[in-house]
């Protein structure tokens, strides 16, 4: 009897717990699609805790059975992975970040968030490419094809590129660093925007 008992509540709890975190999962990604894992980016303000609450929910996008991950968030972060948190700044036409430092052959997960009202993407380029890939970006204004790239010229410069973001909308991007160390421009490559849209990933051994 007792232990017909503890099953059943076993089963409870868990029932309880998957629900939960569904609904969670839910009303996070309420928004749109688009970002892979949207829900940190803005329910983390305050940094250090953040930071390692950030990538454990970007590797554990389903929750469901493991329950005690709750409890211990910070586990399942990657090695020597770095967090940056870049945003587009309301009316001003410009990234809050001019420059971010990686090391050369980390992993970088570089959250997004488009707190414009207008639509921004952000690409980075190759060492030296920022006059290219500004000049490529503008182009777009005149290519039929420029939405469905989500402006994401067409250019071997291109080292990494997010999607289309609109406004309020948040991207997280996944990669790992280059292995030769320099800087390496981004921009925002919507036709017109990269000349206040720019900054620099610098890259160290
Ligand atoms: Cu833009």
């Amino acid at each position: 009897m007792k232990k017909i008992f503890v099953i059943f509540s076993c089963v409870a709890i868990f029932t309880a717990c998957s629900s939960d975190s569904e609904k969670t999962a839910s009303t996070d990604s309420a928004s749109t699609e688009a970002a892979v894992s949207e829900a940190p980016a803005d329910s983390s303000s305050t940094d250090t805790a953040s930071t390692s609450t950030t990538v454990t929910t970007t590797t554990t996008a389903t929750p469901a059975a493991g329950t005690p991950a709750a409890t211990t968030p910070a586990a399942a972060a990657p090695a020597g992975a770095i967090v940056i948190n870049i945003s587009t700044v309301s009316e001003e036409m410009r990234f809050d970040l001019k420059m971010f430092k990686v090391k050369a052959g980390q992993k970088v997960i570089l959250n997004i968030s488009n707190n414009d009202s207008q639509q921004h993407n952000l690409i980075i380029g190759k060492i030296g490419s920022l006059n290219k890939l500004g000049a490529a970006a503008d182009a777009l204004a005149m290519d039929p094809k420029a939405a469905e790239l989500e402006y994401v010229p067409r250019s071997s410069d291109i080292f990494q590129a997010s999607s289309l973001l609109n406004a309020d909308e948040n991207y997280t991007m996944t990669f790992t660093a280059p292995a030769q160390a320099g800087d390496y421009p981004f921009i925002c490559a919507f036709p017109g925007h990269w000349r206040m849209m720019q900054g620099v990933m610098r890259v160290e051994k």
